[in-house]
């Protein structure tokens, strides 16, 4: 027999734990926009080492591109040195290539939000960030909102979001670098736009190319990409983990400072 409670005890777990989650989130030390495989993989590091992280993401499930490898076939591929990322956190790949590894798109996906969230990363979906927090010149939050809102009738949409501080922001929006985008409107930085794909020429220039766009806000992944106009990868990922691990070292390191 299951234990006797209704819906009120229900709904009331429900409202409690989330109002207590979200009151957790409003301050924090790092907050990446963006579950996509760069921001899981940022936020599993910065959270491993003692850091709060909140991600944001826009979806009902985190992952972005990751559920999926090429023309909805499930399998990703990674170059090495990328399977090294995945090998840190225990998640398994195949080698059909020297160097070349195959991996099934749902189990890695999956496993990287398991991992980030079981390392303490927060997250909070069906939540867009529709612009940052400026304050003397350095981005130090992001403005959200419920990703629903944007769909209700004009009219309806006049909602006020509210706000959540960190000392560092992540813009890991994958291609559209919608942060960034928020500063380049205003003139505050420019988005050169993602060049054609080319695999071998844009892996090693995303990971290097990852890290601080303008103060307190950072890019990794394919926001990398269309910030610097370096060429799209495609169906490869091994430079997303690796951006993801390189953005959250470039920030442990500059929180210390
Ligand atoms: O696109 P996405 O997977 O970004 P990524 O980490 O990885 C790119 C690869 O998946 C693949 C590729 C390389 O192999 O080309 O595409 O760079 O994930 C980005 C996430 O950000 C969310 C979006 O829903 C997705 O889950 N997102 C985008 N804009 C916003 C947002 C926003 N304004 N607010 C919240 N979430």
């Amino acid at each position: 027999m299951f234990v006797s409670y209704g819906e009120k005890e229900v709904s009331l777990a429900i409202v409690d734990r989330f109002y207590e989650f979200l009151r957790s989130a409003i301050v924090s030390d790092v907050v990446i926009v963006g579950g996509g495989p760069s921001g899981l993989v940022a936020g599993y590091y910065l959270a491993k080492a003692g850091k709060k992280v909140v991600v944001v993401e826009r979806n009902n499930a985190p992952g972005g591109g990751a559920w999926s490898g090429g023309y909805m076939m499930n399998q990703l591929t990674i170059r090495a040195p990328g399977d090294e990322v995945l090998r840190e956190m225990e998640i398994e790949v195949d080698e059909v290539q020297p160097g070349l590894f195959v991996a099934d798109a749902q189990y890695v996906c999956a496993s990287l939000i398991s991992k980030a969230i079981s390392q303490g990363v927060k997250i909070l979906n069906l939540t867009y960030c529709e612009d940052v927090v400026l304050k003397d010149g350095v981005v130090s939050g992001v403005v959200i909102n419920w990703s629903p809102i944007q769909y209700l009738p004009r009219p309806m949409r006049t909602l006020d979001p509210i706000v959540l501080e960190a000392k560092a922001v992540v813009d890991g929006t994958g291609h559209d670098a919608s942060v960034v985008s928020t500063l380049e409107k205003r003139g505050l930085v420019k988005i050169v736009g993602e060049g054609a794909m080319h695999i071998v020429a844009s892996e090693d220039r995303v990971v290097e190319k990852t890290g601080k766009v303008f103060p307190g806000l950072y890019v990794c992944g394919m926001s990398v990409s269309a910030v610097y106009g370096l060429p799209r990868m495609g169906p490869t990922f091994g430079s997303m983990y690796l951006s993801g691990r390189r953005v959250a070292e470039l920030i442990l390191k500059d929180l210390e400072e």
